[in-house]
């Protein structure tokens, strides 16, 4: 028995983003469906999830549908307390339920002049003066929680913890607007963008799912300001690897990188790491074992 967690797409769905990193980040099991949001109404792409109508949701092991992502965090951080998805220290655990209970009800602007779109980054943005005031509040609770946590590493209260989770997808609409934000805000950003889960799904996002035109926004376009992926594509060729680094079924689509051939057991595996493959440890773990 394990969970079922349900998304949406991959590019759009910030809400998504949140639920999945708190299982991916935290190392927890789960069976993954997708509603397509190109298909129409999420209620009705989620038969068996009732009374869940949007996503994320997941069902627990022993029954529980939870429908909302703050939520599902507290609950899986009963469920799971070695995991560390609230820092154990009481001050900073305290600070950071503060900081995700803000994200969960807060930044309307911010959310609804900027959508996040993982496929592309704008420039020329003019931010309106309630999303200029939503970007003041952050820098003003990011800066303060890293006051009272002095944290060694990027994130706000310590290790990673269910408040960077949630602050996943702010970090990708500053990013991909191009928001002009302090300095530290800057470099919280750019953790994110540069951390592996992050990456993983943003890979996902570019070779899954349509581009919606309802998301689109009349900027000029650039390229995402995150780490440059290694250059890979789709190839054809024979495998160094007779199987699929992830599941460990039989090579049958292949991938080129550095004048080498990878095999993958199915499509979407091979174009999700051709899209960012640093982002995928086990793949890297081929590239740099293989002969
Ligand atoms: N409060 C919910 C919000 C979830 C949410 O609004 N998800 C959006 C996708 S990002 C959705 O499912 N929208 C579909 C709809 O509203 O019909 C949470 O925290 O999980």
């Amino acid at each position: 028995m394990t969970y079922d967690l349900i998304l949406g797409d991959y590019a759009y769905s910030s809400w998504s983003l949140r639920g999945w990193l708190l299982f991916e980040r935290f190392g927890i099991a789960r069976r993954t469906e997708m509603v397509d949001f190109k298909k129409g109404g999420v209620p009705e792409q989620m038969p068996g999830w009732a009374p869940a109508k949007t996503v994320p949701a997941i069902r627990t092991p022993d029954g529980a549908i939870l429908t909302d992502s703050i939520a599902i965090a507290e609950e899986l951080a009963t469920r799971h307390p070695d995991a560390g998805l609230w820092p154990s220290n009481p001050l900073a655990r305290a600070t950071a339920r503060s900081l995700t209970a803000e994200m969960h009800s807060g930044f309307a602007a911010l959310r609804s002049d900027c959508p996040m779109n993982l496929r592309l980054a704008y420039v020329g943005v003019d931010p309106s003066d309630a999303v200029k005031a939503d970007l003041r509040r952050l820098e003003a609770i990011w800066d303060h929680a890293r006051e009272v946590c002095a944290p060694t590493g990027p994130w706000l209260c310590g290790e990673y913890s269910i408040a960077d989770a949630f602050y996943a997808p702010v970090a990708a609409r500053i990013a991909g607007y191009g928001l002009d934000v302090s300095t530290s805000a800057q470099a919280y950003v750019a953790a994110h963008l540069a951390d592996p889960a992050f990456r993983r799904w943003r890979a996902m996002g570019l070779v899954h799912g349509k581009v919606l035109n309802r998301y689109k926004k009349p900027f000029a376009t650039t390229d995402w300001p995150g780490p440059s992926p290694l250059p890979a594509q789709a190839a054809d060729g024979t495998p160094e690897n007779i199987n699929c680094p992830y599941s460990g079924n039989p090579s049958t689509h292949m991938l080129a990188l550095e004048g080498r051939v990878f095999g993958f057991c199915n499509a979407f595996c091979r174009d999700k790491t051709a899209a960012d493959p640093a982002a995928w440890p086990a793949f890297m773990a081929l590239r740099d074992h293989a002969t």
